[in-house]
């Protein structure tokens, strides 16, 4: 399938492909991840203070990564995300060097407005977000207008690009939910320039 692009400003464009992976493959990456990858549990500082983040997560590739104090060592890629990354790469003709996975055990676990801006992804990031399990709302906001806002479901086995400035002009976050009883893993791809 295509995906759908949408131009959310005259420079930056939200690409959107449901069924990238299949069904059978999304629920046994799951099933595999959840008890095969080294989650942590991050805190970030807000107002002086750690704050444990409402997600577990972990990263691996080939460079270190950090964003509001939480700095990650790179684990080696395990085949199965390097396979996805090659995979991404292959269908979007873009590159990337690593990968931030998060697992929302449920629909209590969340996250804040954010932008993926930190200076080591370059002034354009390009982001590819491969969502796994329960679908959940995914809501982007601009910076300028916050009352300006697109929501994206985010279905098991889509795949999400934020190219150009989204990064720069919006931020998003992942709403807590109590319509999400079951997992989600979602996994951005990333390129550490
Ligand atoms: O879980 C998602 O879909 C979003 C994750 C995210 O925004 C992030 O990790 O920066």
């Amino acid at each position: 399938m295509k995906p759908t692009v949408t131009q959310i400003s005259p420079t930056a464009a939200l690409h959107y492909q449901s069924g990238f992976i299949s069904s059978d493959d999304s629920e046994q990456l799951v099933k595999l991840w959840e008890h095969n990858l080294d989650w942590v549990q991050s805190t970030i500082t807000m107002f002086g203070k750690k704050v444990a983040i409402p997600r577990l997560n972990c990263w691996y590739g080939d460079r270190a990564y950090g964003y509001s104090g939480t700095h990650f060592e790179a684990k080696p890629w395990t085949p199965e995300l390097l396979q996805l990354k090659e995979l991404i790469e292959y269908r979007s003709g873009l590159l990337f060097n690593s990968v931030l996975v998060n697992w929302y055990r449920d629909g209590q676990d969340c996250m804040g407005w954010h932008s993926d801006d930190e200076s080591c992804l370059g002034a354009q990031p390009q982001i590819a977000s491969v969502s796994l399990g329960d679908p959940r709302k995914f809501v982007l906001r601009n910076k300028k207008d916050t009352s300006l806002k697109h929501t994206v479901t985010l279905e098991n086995g889509s795949l999400l690009l934020m190219l150009g400035d989204t990064q720069s002009q919006w931020q998003h976050s992942l709403p807590r939910t109590v319509k999400s009883q079951r997992s989600r893993i979602n996994l951005t791809y990333r390129l550490i320039v």
